[in-house]
């Protein structure tokens, strides 16, 4: 299906939440898409569908409504098949968000496949999710955490490839897309790297998969780990891609029910992909609003979400540091998405938040769950926008102008 005209009025008018005003009257920008996005009426709309007409357990219905929400939840999993594009459904396990998939990588895979002397390469960058659960995994099994350094604006450091990437190397694991920085990874170079000393490839797709096209397949990664929260769909879902040989090399992560083959009182075997990583119930009607977020997604279209945001992010980029006080931090335009993290002089990234919501621009301030890349930054917070398409330029503007008025505040003009 072609995708719809790019018309923000209209596309703003999908999301509900965006034309109400705020608790204290003010009207809502709201660039805060990198914590969690907000939802169209379609995906609104499927989580009502799912829960007045067919609200049931899946798989183990025999009963009317059990078939159809399994149908839609397997029809869920397709979509998110096909926008990946990965080989098979079998491929694509639901998990409550890439936490969660980065979590089961790391105790399914890491746990079993890794020993002393293997080395897992990471970097400064990477969220607090795809680091702790390999500071626990390499304490469990004697492995080494390798950091590829970081340049001075913020990109990883790929003169250093050479001499971290190695035979040693059993698996790389990266952001795509930095959650401060706004930093574009290397995938493919990562992935060819990888295959060069035979190591798996883990992507954290969090931040891009909302924003660019991401095909599994080219580059051919292992790992993909993404949250339905942030591609306009609903909380608590999220995805793992696995490749079937990684996948079916590994043992469950959690156990119960849905996973299991056989159950006997000593022992049990495990089910098919994609059940053995699948224990319990899982969030069915956010599954299948994720589904509906992709279709919405799609009938946007990547081509016109790149348009718009680089559009919010040229000017963002422009204005920002030509206003006082302002430090913008990470690389320049080529090599970044739409977030842009920043502090102002004499003013803690805390306070601007707050005074920002006094004029109901939203953002986020803090370390973002990335401790490490704040002590490279030699900060202790910053403050951030991160946009989505159905921001727009007058939305910049007034991050600008709350800028003013937080300085103006603060005295400081
Ligand atoms: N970053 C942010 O405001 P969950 O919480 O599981 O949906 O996503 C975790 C996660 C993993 N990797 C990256 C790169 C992320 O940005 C996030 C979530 C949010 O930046 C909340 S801390």
């Amino acid at each position: 299906m072609a995708p719809r005209e790019f018309d923000i009025e209209a596309i703003r008018a999908d999301f509900p939440i965006l034309g109400r005003p705020l608790p204290n009257g003010a009207k809502l920008a709201y660039l805060d898409n990198g914590a969690t996005s907000q939802k169209p009426q379609a995906v609104i709309n499927k989580l009502r569908e799912v829960y007045e007409t067919y609200n049931s357990n899946v798989h183990r219905g025999i009963h009317q409504l059990g078939d159809r929400v399994t149908v839609e939840l397997e029809a869920a999993r397709e979509k998110v098949q096909r926008f990946l594009g990965a080989r098979e459904s079998a491929e694509i396990i639901f998990t409550s968000g890439t936490t969660m998939s980065i979590n089961l990588v790391a105790n399914a895979w890491g746990r079993k496949f890794l020993k002393p002397g293997d080395e897992i390469v990471l970097n400064e960058m990477e969220h607090h999710a795809n680091l702790v659960p390999w500071q626990q995994v390499a304490k469990a099994t004697g492995a080494k955490l390798r950091f590829i350094p970081l340049t001075a604006d913020g990109r990883l450091d790929e003169s250093h490839f050479d001499r971290i990437i190695t035979s040693k190397t059993k698996l790389i694991t990266v952001t795509a897309m930095s959650n401060v920085l706004g930093t574009i990874n290397p995938i493919q170079e990562l992935t060819t790297r990888a295959k060069q000393v035979g190591a798996v490839i883990m992507v954290d797709g969090a931040q891009s998969v909302p924003h660019m096209l991401t095909n599994v397949l080219s580059p051919a990664i292992d790992f993909l780990a993404f949250s339905g929260h942030k591609i306009y769909g609903p909380t608590g879902i999220g995805v793992l891609y696995g490749r079937r040989e990684l996948l079916t090399a590994m043992d469950p992560f959690m156990c119960g029910g849905n996973m299991i083959d056989e159950v006997k009182l000593e022992s049990s075997t495990w089910g098919e992909l994609p059940s053995k990583f699948e224990a319990g119930t899982l969030p069915i009607a956010e599954a299948i609003g994720l589904g509906a977020a992709i279709d919405y997604v799609q009938s946007i279209g990547f081509d016109a979400i790149h348009t718009q945001e680089i559009k919010l992010l040229e000017r963002a980029l422009r204005l920002l540091p030509q206003t006082s006080g302002v430090t913008v931090y990470g690389p320049s335009i080529e090599h970044r998405g739409a977030i842009v993290s920043f502090t102002v002089e004499k003013v803690h990234p805390h306070d601007l938040a707050d005074l920002f919501d006094q004029k109901g621009v939203a953002v986020r301030a803090g370390h973002h769950c990335t401790m490490p890349l704040h002590e490279w930054l030699d900060v202790s917070a910053t403050a951030r926008a991160s946009f989505a398409f159905y921001n727009t330029e007058a939305e910049v503007d007034a991050l600008i102008d709350a800028i003013h008025y937080a300085r103006h505040k603060f005295r400081l003009e």
